[in-house]
């Protein structure tokens, strides 16, 4: 059986909840069409989430890799069409900021997913799930993850399925972060993550 490694991020900016956190926790050693996922934890830290990723991508060897993050106040689940070679914005959790930073000073300007992200935005709309092809994942960690996954993978010269999924703020999270965004139930979410993997399947 082929595995998928699959990464979400702890908490951030002073939200009390990742919804990304529990979706990989749930569907950790599941079985999703033809692969088997491996869960993987990433820090929201500019500094340690690369490293922790690669480190993980090592180890597991996986045949493919689908990095999730939250995307507050987004109202879809939204597959990213590119990683760009910048860090910028908020604090990360231990309160770094960085300013039109270069996440690899020998990297392209930027990376495409190697997800059928059409294919996905599709399928979660069939099954009734709002979705849509994002242009952008930021210049935070989500996009930095993201980024440095895909360099990786173009450096190795590697063929296999990568790139990054943004998903909608829980219902939870905005209960608890007393938050007036739009929410989905962690249910949904991880229902939606599922059929997004399967359409993995044929790739
Ligand atoms: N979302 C942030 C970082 C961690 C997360 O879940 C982002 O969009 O960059």
């Amino acid at each position: 059986m082929k595995t998928l490694m699959l990464t979400g991020f702890e908490p951030f900016l002073g939200m009390p909840i990742n919804p990304t956190e529990r979706i990989v926790t749930s569907l950790d050693g599941e079985t999703i069409g033809a692969y088997q996922i491996k869960s993987v934890l990433l820090p929201v830290d500019f500094e340690k989430a690369p490293v922790a990723l690669l480190e993980a991508f090592q180890e597991i060897n996986p045949d493919a890799v689908v990095s999730l993050g939250l995307a507050a106040g987004r109202d879809a689940i939204t597959p990213e069409r590119i990683a760009i070679n910048i860090r910028d914005g908020a604090p990360d959790n231990s309160g770094v900021v960085l300013e039109d930073a270069p996440i690899n000073q020998e990297g392209q300007a930027g990376y495409f997913s190697k997800l059928p992200i059409r294919k996905i935005v599709n399928t979660l709309k069939q099954n009734g799930f709002p979705a849509n092809i994002s242009n952008s994942a930021g210049t935070y960690l989500c996009n930095n993850v993201m980024y440095t996954m895909l360099h990786h993978i173009e450096k190795e010269n590697l063929q296999i399925p990568a790139g990054f999924i943004h998903v909608p703020s829980s219902h939870d999270l905005v209960v608890e972060g007393k938050k007036r965004m739009p929410s989905w139930s962690q249910r949904d979410l991880e229902e939606a993550i599922k059929i997004a993997l399967q359409c993995l399947d044929e790739e």
